[in-house]
This record gives structure tokens, C-alpha cells and sequence, in this order.
């Protein structure tokens, strides 16, 4: 398997929550590494175009609203197969649905505060980090 990087974001329902330490720890304990990290407010321009491809979405006001409503903690995390595997530590969208031990199965209250987002494949993956990380803010390991 191939070594990756995803973006995922601790969005504000769980920083208010006090579970990032949480979150990262099951990014951790799976053998994902955090390369870069930042606790920031977004701004509402930040969020519309962080969020521009669901713009035509009945939810995207309420998803823009959300996410700068508290500061969220964005990390990229590294290792083998990063993209799936954070997807699937992650859990379903709906933490109604996401499987038992996922991240939103234990920290997410509803489909519109769900806890984190992760890149979805490899083209948004690399375009979410670079949309908040410049490349030298990216650590490189001695694995
Ligand atoms: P994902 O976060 O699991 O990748 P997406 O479909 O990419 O899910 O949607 C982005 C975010 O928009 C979700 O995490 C959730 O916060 C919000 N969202 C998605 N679908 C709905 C919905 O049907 N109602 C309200 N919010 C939604
Ligand atoms: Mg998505």
C-alpha cells in the first residue's frame, strides 16, 4: 500500500467537546501520523469556498454556519492508505449510521454536526492541504 496524506478536520461541535485529543489519538492508534496541524476560526469566506462543490446543496448554508461557529483543529495525517483509512475511522456521514467505534459513532450528535471531515480520495485530498497548509508547514518523518 502506498503511504498518503488526507486533510481532516476536528470541526467545532467536537473542539467544544473537548475530544480532539480523542480523535487524534484513534488517527494514531492506527498507525496515522499528524504532519501539519493548526487550531483556527475559519472565516465564512474560508468555509464557502472549503465547502464551494456542496454550494448547490439545500444544507450548505447551515454547513457554513456550522463550521464557523468555533474554532476547528485541521491536521493532514500520513501513512498507508491515509485517505480510506481515515473515511473509515471516521464512520458514515450520518453518525445514525456509522458503524460502532467510528469517530462519529462516539463523538457526532447529528448529520449537520458530525464531528470531522476527511478527504474523500486522492484528487481532494491534495487539494484540501493545499487550500490550508503551504508545503513547508508539512513535517516530513524519519519513519
Ligand atoms: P462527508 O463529510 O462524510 O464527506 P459530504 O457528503 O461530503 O459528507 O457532506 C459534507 C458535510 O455536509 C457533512 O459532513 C455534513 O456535515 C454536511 N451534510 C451532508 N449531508 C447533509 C444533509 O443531508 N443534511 C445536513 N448536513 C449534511
Ligand atoms: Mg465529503
Amino acid at each position: 500500500m502506498a503511504i498518503e496524506r488526507t486533510l481532516s478536520i476536528v470541526k467545532p461541535d467536537a473542539v467544544g467537546k473537548r475530544v480532539i485529543g480523542k480523535i487524534l489519538s484513534r488517527f494514531e492508534d492506527n498507525d496515522l501520523q499528524v504532519v501539519a496541524a493548526k487550531l483556527v476560526h475559519l472565516s465564512k469566506v474560508q468555509a464557502e469556498q472549503f465547502y464551494a462543490v456542496h454550494s448547490e446543496r439545500p444544507f450548505y448554508n447551515d454547513l457554513v454556519n456550522f463550521m464557523i461557529s468555533g474554532p476547528v483543529m485541521i491536521q493532514v495525517i500520513e501513512g498507508d492508505n491515509a485517505i480510506t483509512k481515515n473515511r473509515d475511522l471516521m464512520g458514515a456521514t450520518n453518525p445514525s449510521e456509522a458503524a460502532a467505534g467510528t469517530i462519529r459513532a462516539d463523538f457526532a450528535s447529528s448529520i449537520d454536526e458530525n464531528a470531522v471531515h476527511g478527504s474523500d480520495a486522492a484528487e481532494t485530498a491534495e487539494q484540501e492541504i493545499a487550500f490550508f497548509f503551504k508545503p513547508e508547514e508539512i513535517c516530513e518523518y524519519t519513519r
